[in-house]
């Protein structure tokens, strides 16, 4: 097991659409265990691997309680549905640290994908699952929670989080 370095804005890796899995190998299953150590020391609820420079549709989460973890690594993970319901949810992004806003998205979703032996999956998901599941599936599109508020709010996010590194840098 091992900690990989996050990724942050504003890496191109973030924004590149990641490729399908062809074939799922020890490796993969070595970078789903870094992965979810990364996450939960982050803390975070879910990891994409572009997030850990890996251009590949892979994705860890945990919504569950401390008391009650739940992780579900995921393989070439799709939405097959979205519920008509929306529901508005304070996210962040470990790629875009110390920043949150709410994003309206659709309340459940119904994902499909492969798990580490291979075997097709399916996962309906509600609450904060639901709205975590396509934050990530977002991650291996480019797409980042940012891209779905108003330009105004993302353009104050941006400058905030880039202004932020600059100082944690020691630049500023
Ligand atoms: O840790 C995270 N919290 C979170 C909260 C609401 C909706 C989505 C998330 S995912 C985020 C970790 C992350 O950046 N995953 O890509
Ligand atoms: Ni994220």
């Amino acid at each position: 097991m091992a900690l990989i370095p996050i990724i942050l804005i504003p890496d191109p890796v973030l924004r590149k659409v990641a490729s399908p899995v062809a074939e799922i190998t020890d490796g993969t299953r070595q970078l789903l265990d870094d992965m979810a150590e990364t996450m939960y020391d982050a803390p975070g609820i879910g990891l994409a691997a572009p997030q850990v420079n890996i251009s590949e549709r892979i994705i860890v989460m945990d919504c569950g309680r401390d008391e009650e973890p739940e992780l579900y690594k995921m393989i070439n993970p799709e939405i097959i549905a979205s519920s008509q319901e929306r529901s508005v949810l304070e996210e962040g992004c470990l790629s875009i640290p110390n920043q949150t806003a709410d994003v309206e998205r659709p309340a459940h979703v119904d994902v499909r994908y492969l798990d580490v032996d291979g075997n097709e999956q399916m996962l309906h998901c509600e609450g904060l699952l639901a709205a975590c599941v396509q934050h990530e599936i977002d991650h291996l599109d480019g797409v980042l929670f940012i891209d779905h508020i108003s330009r105004l709010k993302r353009d104050m996010i941006v400058r905030k989080a880039l202004k932020d590194l600059r100082h944690a840098a020691g630049r500023g």
